[in-house]
């Protein structure tokens, strides 16, 4: 089913067929002063992850971002990733699919037991600690005090072939051998989003319940970050979003980077 109209949520909807980025759509809008606006495309022709990466975003996938300006310090933004992370694990649980969460913004499914970690051999991906189904970019403006605006982006394969798909990934489509209702999906999705980000005195919840939906805690990682990479037991996540690596030489706490679940 399209996603074309009829969304319940309560967010503003701006759709379009294709774009080249919703997060630039988006960004566009909020830079404007649009706050709670979700702007929705079929299909993205440039779509980006973090670091300039490519996001594949073909026509059956969920491609969100949400135009907002909260007002809160710019020191809370990761929270906002960590947020959108916990809206899809849920929007795809609802959907039937088992999905979990990779600090700070994959969602995976499969392998989740610890000792499955690994289990596909020589798969990059897939024998990291399970395939990806779903990716977060947030993106923002604003000053230490207060955020101007920021658009959490939100990319999840839904009705895709994951043939169609880079290396490691995987859809709900997938995962359940037919296709999901993608309205009710994004409607889920921003439902939840808006309940655990919606307003500043909301955000307490978030780190709680993306806890419980994570799969890279108790886990031995590696974290490649800016100033190199950190590994050990990834043992929490503390505000507003760093993880928490017990290397051998004490906690380090890492506050961005690619993380890797390791074998034990
Ligand atoms: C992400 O980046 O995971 C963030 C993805 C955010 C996409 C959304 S879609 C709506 C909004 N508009 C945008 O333009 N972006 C956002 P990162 O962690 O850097 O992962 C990127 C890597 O994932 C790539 O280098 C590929 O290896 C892989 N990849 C690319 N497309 C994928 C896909 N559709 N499914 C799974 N993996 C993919």
């Amino acid at each position: 089913p399209g996603i074309e109209f009829g969304l319940d949520a309560p967010y503003a909807i701006e759709y379009h067929d294709s774009l080249p980025s919703t997060n630039d759509r988006a960004r566009e809008l909020a830079a404007d002063g649009a706050d709670g606006v979700a702007v929705i495309a079929d299909e993205q022709t440039g779509g980006r992850g973090r670091l300039d990466r490519e996001w594949v975003a073909p026509s059956g996938g969920v491609w969100l971002s949400l135009a907002t300006r909260p007002d809160v310090p710019a020191a809370r933004a990761p929270l906002f990733t960590l947020a959108a992370a916990v809206a899809i694990a849920d929007a795809c649980r609802e959907a039937g699919v088992d999905a979990h969460i990779k600090w700070p913004n994959d969602v995976l499914v499969g392998a989740t037991s610890e000792n499955g970690v690994g289990s596909a051999g020589d798969d990059a991906t897939a024998g990291r600690g399970g395939r990806k189904l779903a990716g977060v970019l947030t993106e923002m403006e604003g000053e230490a005090d207060r955020i101007s605006w920021i658009v959490p982006g939100i990319g999840v394969n839904a009705n895709l072939d994951p043939e169609a798909l880079p290396p490691g990934a995987a859809s709900l489509r997938g995962e359940l051998g037919e296709p999901v209702d993608r309205r009710e999906f994004a409607a889920t999705l921003l439902e939840r989003f808006d309940a655990l980000a919606g307003t500043a005195d909301r955000m307490d919840g978030i780190l709680p319940a993306w806890r419980e939906r994570a799969s890279t805690l108790g886990r031995r990682v590696r974290v490649d970050t800016s100033n190199g990479p950190v590994t050990g037991i990834a043992v929490d996540v503390e505000p507003p979003g760093a993880l928490v690596i017990e290397t051998g030489e004490g906690a380090q706490r890492v506050h961005a980077g690619d993380c890797e679940h390791l074998r034990s």
